[in-house]
């Protein structure tokens, strides 16, 4: 076959291909509600600014808005090694990622993860390791542990560092356009403890933005658990199955929400694994740093109840409280439009709109509310392009290689101004809102060539929805 007839008929291919996923779902967009103009319900916040992501869901008053600041200043604390003078803020350590909370979710927002070009990535990415096991399973890491921690106090070996380099890939649209995504490729270097070996499983993860956590919070299980379809049994591509995890504290399975394989059930424990994790606090719930036996020094520097449960606790209520700003140019006729085509796509079987907050919640503001996160919080197979690694294991918990939790989508469009940067999906790998759609891939692979079929004026005003939730 000549090539450009080739072309031509892979071209028609496509285009028929397109038009019957389309027309497959076909989703018709139900008329705006008005309260979407307020993603977390009363308690939406209007500000806009740099600060936008810093601000308690308004309405919090008392004792909770007093708890709230009391955690703000631990979330920001700046940790030292120990022994210091200031007991409070010292027991950082023997090994980290960084020394507070805020370093890595700057202004409440997301990280930057990986930087414009090849060279070493950013102390908002951290590395979740597993090896495998002898049948199979995958462990922590015998020697670098759970997470790599690229930082240490002085006199112990921190474990090394990371870089990345890029490979480019170009991608044509549909209608002929060309686009390039930059696809990460993770190097372990000085390295202090030897080699990861082959049969090491490395999971990025960029430090997600911290608004809305306490809504997510506080919507019943039941409400997540009712989207499942495992098997798919409604024949449309899309499965989407619940984490169960298993509670650090009350030792029983519960559902995770939280990370970006929603590897965490409530933000007591997702804070209380950050803690020890990321800045080596240790507290009532992790009462020991992440040394392995291979690492002496960092075994003979471990502390005591670094952070106690009440600060623990407060920390946790400010994890709780963080608002969401109200939506922007909602009814703007080009947002409209590419509200339109998001449901068209079927972004909406992953990416849902909205739910109602449990009448359980721990404080007013939370409870009751009907907030618009466009998130399922289930865990998909994302395909290839975006998987820990080639083989389907089981890396975190239940999760797989394969597996993520289907991110909120609200205040994308802020990070800009909040964090200066647009990077997205978990390891902060998409340049844009468009490459992050670029990358999507297995169970949303369809959704995604619905993008790809879509001219260049509807794809801007998906983007432009996007941006406006
Ligand atoms: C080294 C960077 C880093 C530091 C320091 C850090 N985090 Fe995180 N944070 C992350 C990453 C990465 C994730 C996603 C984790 C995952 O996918 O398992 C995350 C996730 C979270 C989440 C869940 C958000 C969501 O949308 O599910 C919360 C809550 C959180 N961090 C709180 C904290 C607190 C509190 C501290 C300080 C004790 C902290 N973090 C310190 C990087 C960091
Ligand atoms: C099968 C479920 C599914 C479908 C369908 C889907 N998404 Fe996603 N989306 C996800 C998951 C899971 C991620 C996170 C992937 C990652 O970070 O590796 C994601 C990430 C994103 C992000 C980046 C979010 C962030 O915080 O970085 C955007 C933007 C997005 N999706 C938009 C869309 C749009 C637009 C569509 C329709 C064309 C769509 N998605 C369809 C599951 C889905
Ligand atoms: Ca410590
Ligand atoms: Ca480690
Ligand atoms: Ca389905």
């Amino acid at each position: 076959m000549l090539e450009l007839e080739s072309i031509i008929k892979s071209r028609f291919f496509v285009l028929i291909f397109g038009l019957i996923s389309v027309s497959a779902f076909g989703n018709v967009a139900p008329a705006i509600d008005p309260s979407e103009e307020y993603p977390a319900g009363s308690g939406t916040t209007s500000d806009l600014s740099v600060q936008a992501f810093s601000h308690p869901l308004s309405g919090t008053r008392g004792e909770a808005r007093r708890t709230f600041t009391v955690g703000n200043s631990f979330f920001n604390l700046a940790w030292v090694a120990s022994p210091s003078s200031t007991t409070t803020r010292d027991g950082l350590g023997p090994i980290y990622n960084a020394v507070s909370c805020s370093s890595c979710h700057f202004k409440d927002g997301r990280g930057l993860g990986l930087p414009e070009n090849d060279g070493p990535t950013d102390t908002s990415l951290l590395f979740r390791l597993r090896v495998k096991g002898l049948g199979g399973e995958l462990l922590p890491h015998p020697v670098y542990g759970g997470q790599f921690q690229p930082q240490a106090v002085i006199g112990v070996p921190a474990e090394g560092q990371t870089v990345v380099k890029y490979e480019k890939i170009q991608l044509h649209y549909n209608d002929g356009s060309l686009t390039e995504l930059l696809r990460p490729l993770y190097e372990f270097i000085k390295l202090n403890f030897g080699v990861l070996g082959p049969d090491t499983v490395a999971s990025p993860r960029v430090a997600p933005q911290m608004i809305g956590l306490g809504l997510v919070e506080a919507i019943s299980e039941a409400d997540i658990v009712r989207n499942e379809d495992p098997l798919d049994a409604d024949g449309d591509g899309i499965s989407g199955r619940a984490h169960w995890v298993t509670s650090t504290v009350t030792n029983s399975k519960a559902l995770g929400r939280f990370g970006w394989k929603a590897g965490k059930p409530t933000l007591l424990e997702q804070n209380a694994a950050a803690f020890s994790g990321d800045i080596g606090i240790n507290s009532p719930l992790h009462p020991i740093e992440e040394c392995t036996s291979f690492q002496e020094a960092c075994l003979k520097n471990q502390g005591q109840e670094e952070i106690p449960m009440d600060r623990l606790k407060s920390v946790t209520t400010y994890t709780q409280l963080l608002s969401v700003p109200a939506r922007r140019d909602m009814y703007n006729p080009n947002v409209v439009k590419g509200r339109e085509t998001f449901y068209k796509m079927n972004c909406i079987a992953c990416h849902t709109p909205s739910f109602r907050t449990d009448s359980a919640a721990v404080v007013d503001v939370l409870k009751n509310q009907t907030i618009y996160p466009y998130s399922d919080f289930l865990l998909h197979d994302m395909g290839t392009d975006l998987a820990d690694h080639k083989e389907i294991l089981t890396n975190e918990e239940e999760a797989t290689t394969y597996e993520w939790r289907t991110p909120p989508l609200w205040e994308l469009g802020l990070v800009k101004t909040v964090n200066g940067h647009t990077r997205y999906l978990h390891d902060g790998r998409a340049r844009s809102l468009e490459e992050a759609i670029l990358w999507h891939g297995g169970e949303a692979q369809k959704s995604k060539e619905s993008f790809m079929n879509l001219n260049k004026n509807q794809r801007e005003e998906v983007i432009f929805f996007l941006q406006s939730l």
